[in-house]
């Protein structure tokens, strides 16, 4: 295809330029450097304008056809080209008249994408069109290609025309000599100096001059025979050759490609700067939430190896309430004191438990509200230090997503100090120890009673007896007996409440140290897992980030090597 090196490079040019479109509307960019970028892509992608003019007949029409491969232009041995034709792209056929001299033909052919072609009359018959053709499209045209023919190279008419246009217009002008199969090479060579001479002659300078077959160039690119031999007789490589250098060497396209170049990779540079600035800033936000975690782990360590040091005090605590404990219940359970369970079934049970609780509580308190004030001063001293880092060290936009989600350690605080509480009481508060108890004093009260009854019953048989019939003996032994049994029975039941409590005590101990560090661990847990709730939310908008950021920073990557292969084709 003719021009072919300026459309690639153009055709590379539009690609870069509307990738980086694509990846500016993406990154919402403002919309008025995104229409300068669409105005620049418009403005290279308009097609380049051919212009040929010549003598009625002289073979215009079929040059065109021939340059572009396609028989578009009307060819006809009679005059065929009445009126002035600019022929454009578009998807369907149609014609569109503007003017009596003027028609504008849109055909669906790929080439003209890229091109705009104008058409005209004979030089000779279109007097009336020349001022139209020459202001409208002569200053704006890449190359104007005159066609003069060998079967009538000596009119004037071209000429007439020729001196009718501005010099400055005739900077891309290229002579055609056509049909030169119709002539013997030595003919057209004294028509070429004929040529030269006169344009000399008349313009003051010689355009370059081609002699040409446009009938077989075009053969040559449409039928399948002989298709070397027709284009080596065309002569029409040194002529596609010339358009080719002026298009591509034409200082105003080119111009219009370096500056759109430029600009594009100052745009290119500037989305570049923001991709690689965003994720210089995510990388670092992630590096300090990964040293926060880190922190935070190293801490949650520190303070579970901490709670095992409060809960060893606590257990001393405990165990120095055992000594005083033993001396409460030695003095409340006097074997003697078993006997008021004759006429009271619970002997103050219920006294005796409030006593134990009110004795643990106050021995304990101080030691339990000591390690929950050390532990809770640690973990309220945790959060500011990790907020000093959060808004010391991540990006301004980062923090503002920090500070909008301070975690609710409140809430949490008082959750630990009601466990612990909680675990406290429950040392005390076995259920089943109180139902024993209830059991063994209700057992006792009515064992007791009933010998008591015996008692009373044996004695009185033996008073009405006079203490001398084999009777009244018996009923004195059994009196006896019984006094004895209740005696037993004030020890035993002495034993046993001593023993319950112990038996609920002792093994409460661990049980009460071990949930006491349950608890401490559950706090410590609780609290860091909310800060790193947090971290973590903060790390999913780095990762939310990232996303959106890294396929733009391939988009970008992408584009390099293309801008970079631009550049040093442009210069
Ligand atoms: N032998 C030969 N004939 C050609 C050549 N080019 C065109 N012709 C013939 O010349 C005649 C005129 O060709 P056109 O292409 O219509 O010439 P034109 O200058 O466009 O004519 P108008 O539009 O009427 O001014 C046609 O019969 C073509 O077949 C060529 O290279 N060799
Ligand atoms: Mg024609």
């Amino acid at each position: 295809m003719i021009a072919d090196r300026y459309l690639q490079l153009k055709g590379e040019l539009e690609s870069g330029l509307a990738g980086l479109i694509k990846l500016g509307s993406e990154m919402q960019r403002p919309a008025e450097q995104l229409d300068t970028l669409q105005a620049l892509l418009r403005d290279i992608s308009e097609p380049l304008l051919f212009v040929v003019a010549g003598e009625v007949k002289s073979g215009k029409s079929s040059l065109l056809n021939a340059l572009f491969g396609d028989e578009f232009a009307k060819v006809d041995v009679l005059p065929a080209t009445d009126r002035v034709y600019i022929f454009r792209y578009a998807s369907e056929e149609k014609s569109t008249e503007v003017s009596s001299k003027l028609t504008e033909r849109y055909l669906p052919i790929p080439f003209l994408r890229d091109f705009n072609v104008v058409d005209t009359p004979g030089t000779n018959t279109m007097v009336k069109e020349h001022q139209m053709v020459a202001e409208d499209f002569m200053p704006r045209a890449d190359i104007v290609l005159f066609v003069f023919s060998v079967a009538n190279p000596w009119t004037q008419s071209n000429w007439e025309f020729l001196d009718f246009l501005q010099k400055t217009w005739l900077k891309n002008l290229i002579f055609v000599l056509q049909q030169i199969d119709l002539r013997e090479p030595t003919e057209i060579d004294v028509i070429h100096r004929h040529l030269q001479d006169t344009a000399m002659r008349r313009l003051g300078f010689v355009p370059p001059i081609f002699a040409v077959s446009a009938r077989k160039a075009l053969l040559a690119r449409t039928s399948g025979l002989d298709k070397e031999k027709l284009w080596e007789e065309s002569a029409f490589a040194p002529l596609e050759e010339q358009i080719d250098f002026i298009v591509t060497q034409s200082s105003p396209r080119m111009l219009k490609l370096r500056s759109t170049f430029q600009t594009a990779r100052v745009a290119l540079d500037d989305l570049n700067q923001e991709i690689r600035g965003f994720l210089d800033k995510i990388s670092a936000d992630t590096a300090v939430l990964d040293r926060l975690d880190g922190i935070l782990a190293n801490r949650r360590e520190q303070m579970l190896r901490q709670t095992t040091t409060l809960v060893r005090e606590v257990e001393r605590a405990y165990d120095e309430t055992t000594k005083e404990r033993a001396q409460l219940l030695q003095q409340s359970q006097s074997w003697w004191r078993s006997f008021s369970l004759i006429w009271r079934r619970t002997a103050g049970q219920q006294e005796l438990h409030s006593k134990l609780e009110a004795q643990l509580r106050q021995l304990m308190q101080p030691q339990m509200e000591k390690s929950i004030r050390t532990l809770e001063a640690d973990l309220r001293g945790l959060w500011p230090q990790m907020q000093d880092l959060l808004e010391n060290q991540l990006s301004a936009d980062l923090q503002k997503e920090a500070r909008q989600s301070v975690p609710d350690f409140a809430g949490q605080r008082r959750e630990f100090s009601e466990s612990i509480q909680t675990a406290f009481i429950d040392i005390l508060a076995g259920k089943a120890l109180q139902e024993r108890l209830a059991r063994s004093y209700s057992q006792t009260s009515i064992s007791l009673r009933i010998i008591v009854a015996i008692i009373i019953i044996a004695g009185t048989v033996a008073v009405f007896t006079k203490m001398q019939s084999a009777v009244a003996t018996s009923a004195l032994v059994i009196a006896g007996i019984g006094g004895i049994t209740a005696i037993f029975l004030a020890f035993n039941h002495r034993r046993k409440v001593l023993r319950d409590y112990e038996r609920q005590l002792s093994p409460k101990r661990t049980e009460f140290t071990q949930t006491l560090e349950k608890q401490f661990a559950k706090a410590i847990d609780s609290f860091c897992a909310e800060m790193a709730k947090k971290f973590r939310s903060l790390s999913e908008i780095c990762q939310t980030r990232l996303r959106r950021y890294q396929p733009w920073s391939r988009r970008a990557d992408d584009l390099e090597p293309k801008f970079a292969e631009l550049k040093s084709r442009l210069g």
